[in-house]
């Protein structure tokens, strides 16, 4: 067995169950031997496209998975899909080949790309050590939660590996939280009179034992936008805090005596530049890495731990049930307008264009429950990160670290690949769907079946609404009507243009049938209004 059939084959006999990429030469073979090893390869049409279907399958499986690419400008073109895996700490291993001679026109330097955007770096030297080395990048993507990658030079490719049989692998312990935390963080618990927790990434995995211990102290629940979806259900739920909260939470969070970021570092987007945050409010943060506490605001005190072990602690710990923030009238309250659609809508049909928000209500009664969004960036990304409904934590696929336009509708394709029971939906800006367009072709290949809407203002508008106030030359950044219809179908989808809620039958209709094709909403919607969460994003710059 050669280099590259060595480390191919490793890789899958460590548990990746899926590799996504775009094959050349240089990656040809090691993509070949982890299929002969029984992963899944999903070919993309542009490495960029690869780079995040790889990222949105790991956050939404919970698996680590992988991304192959050719050398040099393989490379190049998925970093920016690997600089938002690696800001999101997505457990990925990006096999790419790598140019040695310097004449070469793809040689770069690839492990100074690696650290530039925040991924670690690997190589095979050795041909013996291939096995463990690719043995070691998927062992440290899992235990760090981290994007490795893992260079695989063209001249130690060909050569014989010896034995391929990866080193067994054990999870790295986590050590325990220090009781003297655990019960400083139930001493304030126990104080507090309104506490609110709010859960980001690192508390995906820990509902039950947060909503045991909220139960315990009378907390409300919240989460940072990564994290939407964890407490659907609760009726203690407040969904999003940050610039997508309804004004009914951000009511309550900014009125809560104790605030808990439950791996979440309580960042400006998540407490609105710490304006959700009351002035003698105690501010806790439970995080597995020490760095993290306080890195993003000040903090009252941090707890270094696992969030369900603290969790469980605290709640092992704990005495009597206490009120806290939870009265009949808060439960009321909650279900009365606990929900963007609960607040009033003054919707603007402007000749034949559609209210995003109106439009985007009436797809949220069309849709099944079992749905899985995944948002673009741009002005419009509030409308379905609001107004969409999701079922749980992966029902939202939120690829927003590095604020990148153009990542939407491969996150859905990563997403939907690992949550195939679910109707998958992109929402993309009429910007975003032409950068990612290329993946357009991925959807109607791997058969998926879904709904991609386009929220179509013919302009970058969050461009527009942030210049336009100040009279600035707007010409950069406004383009003629793109017919989105048209160019679905062209790729294989059917397709619709919306400018009246009624062109929504349509989706009903496909949603009626055997969806063997996917669906393309080329929705015309009206432009002159910044979407309200725009502002809070331009503080941001
Ligand atoms: C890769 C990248 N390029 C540029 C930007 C700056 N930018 C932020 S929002 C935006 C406009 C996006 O337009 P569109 O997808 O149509 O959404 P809209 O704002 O119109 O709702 C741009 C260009 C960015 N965030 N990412």
């Amino acid at each position: 067995m050669n280099v590259a059939e060595a480390v191919g084959a490793t890789l899958a006999r460590c548990g990746v169950d899926t590799v996504f990429g775009v094959v050349g030469s240089g990656n040809f073979h090691s993509t070949n031997a982890m299929v002969a090893a029984g992963a899944r390869y999903v070919a993309a049409r542009h490495e960029g496209g690869a780079a995040t279907m790889a990222d949105a399958y790991a956050r939404t499986s919970g698996a680590v998975s992988a991304l192959s690419l050719h050398q040099g400008c393989g490379l190049t073109n998925a970093l920016t899909g690997i600089t938002e895996a690696a800001k999101s700490r997505t457990p990925l291993v990006v096999l790419t080949a790598e140019a040695t001679s310097t004449r070469s026109n793809f040689a770069v330097d690839q492990a100074g790309l690696a650290a530039a955007v925040g991924a670690l770096s690997m190589r095979v030297t050795v041909p013996e050590d291939a096995a463990g080395t690719a043995a070691a990048a998927v062992a440290t993507a899992r235990d760090e939660r981290r994007v490795v990658v893992l260079n695989l030079p063209l001249d130690v490719q060909g050569q014989e590996a010896g034995n391929a049989t990866p080193p067994p692998w054990a999870p790295r312990p986590v050590p325990p939280p220090d009781p003297a935390q655990v019960e400083r963080l139930a001493d304030a618990l126990r104080r507090a009179r309104r506490p609110v927790f709010v859960a980001g990434r690192g508390a995906r995995a820990a509902r039950g034992e947060l909503e045991a211990l909220a139960d315990r102290c009378g907390a409300l629940l919240a989460t940072s936008a990564v994290a939407k979806g964890l407490f659907r259900g609760s009726p203690w739920d407040l969904d999003v805090s940050g610039g997508f909260a309804t004004p009914l939470a951000a009511e309550l969070i900014s009125g809560a005596d104790l605030i808990v970021g439950w791996g979440c570092q309580l960042n400006m987007w998540t407490m609105r530049h710490g304006r959700l945050i009351a002035g003698n409010a105690v501010v806790v943060q439970v995080d597995l890495e020490a760095e993290a506490l306080g890195a993003q605001r000040p903090i009252t005190f941090g707890v270094c731990g696992d969030v369900t072990a603290v969790a469980g602690a605290v709640t092992a710990a704990w005495g009597d049930e206490a009120t806290g923030y939870r009265t009949p009238e808060m439960r009321r309250a909650i279900a009365q307008r606990g929900r963007w659609r609960d607040e009033s809508l003054d919707a603007e049909a402007a000749g034949d264009l559609v209210d995003p928000r109106a439009l985007t209500i009436a797809l949220d009664d069309l849709l099944p429950a079992e749905r899985l969004v995944a948002v673009d960036s741009g002005n419009f990304m509030g409308y379905p990160s609001m107004f969409l409904d999701v079922p749980d934590e992966q029902g939202f696929c939120f690829t927003q670290a590095f604020q990148s336009v153009g990542l939407g509708l491969a996150t859905a394709i990563g997403a939907a690949l690992a949550r195939p029971d679910r109707l998958p939906v992109a929402a993309l800006g009429d910007g975003g769907a032409l950068m990612g367009a290329s993946e357009l072709e991925t959807v109607v290949r791997l058969g998926l079946p879904m709904l991609v809407v386009v929220y179509d203002d013919a302009a970058y508008g969050a461009e527009v609404h942030h210049f336009g106030p100040g009279g600035h030359p707007l010409d950069a950044v406004r383009f003629p009507e793109t017919d989105f219809a048209a160019i679905a179908r062209g790729y294989g989808f059917g397709a619709v243009t919306a400018r009246r809620v009624d062109d929504l039958d349509a989706v009903a209709a496909w949603l009626a049938g055997p969806r063997s094709t996917p669906l393309l909403v080329d929705a015309k919607i009206t432009r002159d209004q910044p979407s309200w969460w725009l502002e809070e994003a331009f503080r941001g710059h």
